[in-house]
């Protein structure tokens, strides 16, 4: 059985999802294009570099930019997300967060987070979530990101389990793809329509509370 679970922060934990998509399109407005609504699921789990790439596709002009330049507008992107996470607290958490949270460290069970996010341990110490963790994966000693698997790895590294003993939590196509080449059991948390590669996938933590129970 499952003795480590391994989970994805943005669009699992918390809906900071949303707060993304919204500063890219802040971002964008500033450089005069518009971004689809699509976009918010297109970068989910990507990293901030690749999502500005993303997001710049969407811009007529997006060549034109220099490495400096792009840095300078992640950076800029950055700080528009972090005014809107600002005064994030356990409120953030998603529905059934702290009950399963408390239920695995009830029953045993090593936690990780494997988040793409530089703001994770920000968040997590936000939302009073912080102590839960056995561990979490610093994405920048990660140099494939998702949908390499190698972030997961990592995790399932930090916890001493071998990715067969894990379940990794994903709302996010590219994330399910990296915890299914990682080894480890995909759970989607979301809909069928995005992320049709997980085995399982189930709207939300207190579905996944009661397969655990
Ligand atoms: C999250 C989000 C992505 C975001 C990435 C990097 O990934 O889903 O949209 O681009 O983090 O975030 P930051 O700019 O804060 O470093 P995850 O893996 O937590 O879903
Ligand atoms: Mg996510």
């Amino acid at each position: 059985s499952y003795r480590g679970i391994v989970f994805d922060l943005d669009g699992v934990l918390t809906e900071t999802s949303h707060a993304h998509y919204l500063a890219w399109k802040a971002l964008a407005e500033g450089l005069n294009f518009s971004v689809p609504d699509a976009l918010e699921d297109q970068v989910r789990g990507i990293s901030r570099r690749a999502a500005l790439d993303m997001v710049l596709a969407y811009s007529e002009n997006a060549l034109k930019y220099t490495e400096a330049e792009k840095e300078a507008l992640a950076t800029r992107k950055n700080e528009i997300y972090l005014e809107k996470i600002a005064h994030y607290t356990d409120r953030d958490l998603c529905d059934g967060a702290r009950t399963l949270l408390d239920f695995l460290k009830n029953n045993g069970f090593k936690i990780a987070l494997a988040s793409a996010s530089r703001n994770a341990p920000f968040l997590i110490k936000a939302m009073g979530i912080e102590s839960y963790f056995d561990a979490v994966v610093n994405p920048q000693d990660i140099k494939k990101g998702k949908p390499a698997p190698d972030i997961f790895l990592k995790a399932c590294e930090l916890i001493d389990l071998n990715p067969s003993e894990c379940i990794g939590v994903e709302d996010a196509y590219a994330g399910i793809e990296s915890i299914k080449t990682a080894g480890l059991l995909p759970i989607g948390i979301g809909h069928m329509d995005t992320l049709y590669n997980s085995d399982i996938v189930m709207n939300d933590l207190n579905l996944l509370l009661s397969l655990l129970e």
